[in-house]
């Protein structure tokens, strides 16, 4: 069976033929590819073709598919046991590691995905500060708990929806959406509500609404403001986190959030997520403190395996400048055939991130993510994948350069999208 007709067969049994819904290809037409395996920078897929991927499984894989070493961890701890539901050394040795990697870390929690870790955290500041009220920016995606999805970027934006049917008035009632970048926005809002505050969630590099940077001083603003009002800053980090360097963003721009959330990359391809902070906040939560949370598969073995084995090679292998390069190579690539061809738009790059944008204006904020050409993002996309590479199949997504990527493939990358 092919990819077509695997995604008839799915349609009878899961809904809409998909686990998430940015797989139904809803965002960019077409019937969604069927990956079978991968390896390093390619997948091969059930219509016997080959992908460079630079989705990377949305983040996760920055080590490129099924790196042998992670996968020989992941074997061997589950030849040890697939779950105990108890204590184990490894999770206290991770943690460890994480705790050393990220000095603002003092503490961690882990959990089963970023949602989950996200959850966590908004209940964790409402619990540490007695307050109710969160701020979060539009463009940005937390995860799909009921409070977060209110205005959100990802999927949600991708089906064109402003928050989800199902969530009641109540949950997105205490929530401030404001502006990314617009800290003036902020400002005005913790002037009226500062004291009632609990949080301002943000993601320090935003990738929900394609790559969008922090205008200069917008992070730094955040951590002054909320200081000032008592609410907490938590750096959603689920994508960041250890993709630009052996820790987070914030340990690498020195800004100190109050909660950092973790994910993807920490579990190297496996069920993971974790909040981290300093002793004073994470000994709230329970059994230390009276914020409750839990999780039958927190701290799983074989995950924490698959995130500390990727966790150690990013450490020791350092491939940040190499993804950095081919990065600026893609981009810079990508920005010039645009110019000889009077294509309109632009490559918005960091490090090892990018996203096309299909227009000549720069990118700052959800309004100007919707403004571009979605329809010639969509004809991109088909058109890169015709030729063998695999892109977010939304245009309100982040493509990742993986350690496992190589200039050829940047290089057949260029060629290919020259052909466009
Ligand atoms: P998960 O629950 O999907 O593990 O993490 C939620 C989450 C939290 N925070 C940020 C900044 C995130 O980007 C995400 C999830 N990212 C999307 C893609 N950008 C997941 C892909 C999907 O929904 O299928």
């Amino acid at each position: 069976m092919n990819s077509a007709q695997w995604f008839e067969r799915a349609k009878q049994v899961i809904p809409g033929g998909v686990n998430s819904p940015v797989r139904a290809f809803n965002g960019v037409g077409g019937t969604p590819v069927y990956f079978k395996s991968g390896k390093g920078a390619k997948v091969q897929t059930e219509d016997g073709t080959e992908l460079v991927d630079f989705c990377g499984s949305w983040g996760p894989l920055i080590l490129g598919h099924a790196r042998d070493e992670v996968v020989e961890a992941v074997a061997k701890a589950a030849a040890d046991g697939l779950s105990f539901g108890a204590n184990t050394a490894k999770e206290a040795e991770f943690a460890e590691l994480i705790c050393t990697l990220v000095p603002e870390i003092e503490m961690v929690r882990l959990v089963s995905s970023g949602t989950e870790a996200v959850m966590t955290a908004i209940r964790l500041a409402r619990g540490y500060t007695g307050r109710n009220k969160i701020l979060k920016f539009d463009g940005c995606y937390h995860g799909h708990t009921d409070y977060m999805l209110v205005a959100s970027g990802s999927g949600l934006l991708t089906g064109g929806i402003s928050s989800s049917a199902g969530v009641s008035p109540a949950a997105t009632a205490e929530v401030f959406v404001a502006p990314y970048n617009d800290l003036a926005a902020v400002q005005e809002i913790l002037k009226t509500s500062g004291h009632e505050i609990a949080a301002v969630i943000v993601e320090p590099i935003a990738g929900n609404m394609g790559l969008v940077e922090p205008a200069a001083g917008f992070l730094e603003g955040l951590r002054a403001a909320t200081a000032e009002c008592g609410a907490l800053l938590i750096f959603d980090e689920v994508i960041n986190g250890f993709r630009l360097g052996p820790t987070t963003f914030g340990h690498m721009c020195g800004i100190k959030a109050d909660i950092t959330t973790l994910g993807k990359i920490i579990g190297g391809g496996m069920p993971i997520g974790a909040i981290g902070g300093s002793t004073k906040i994470m000994s709230c939560l329970s059994p230390l403190g009276p914020v409750y949370q839990a999780g039958t598969l927190s701290g799983n073995p074989v995950a924490v395996a698959a995130g500390m084995k990727t966790i150690e090679l990013l450490r020791d292998e350092n491939p940040y400048p190499c993804m950095a390069e081919l990065g600026k190579q893609l981009a810079e690539g990508i920005n010039r055939i645009a110019a000889e061809k009077g294509l309109d738009l632009h490559c918005a790059r960091r490090d090892g991130m990018f996203t096309p944008f299909f227009r000549k204006a720069p990118v700052r904020n959800l309004a100007d993510a919707k403004a571009c050409d979605t329809k010639a993002h969509a004809r991109y996309f088909h058109h890169m994948l015709d030729a063998g590479f695999y892109t977010p199949p939304s245009a309100f997504e982040v493509a990742f350069i993986s350690a496992a990527h190589t200039e050829e493939h940047i290089d057949a990358f260029l060629e290919a999208f020259g052909k466009m």
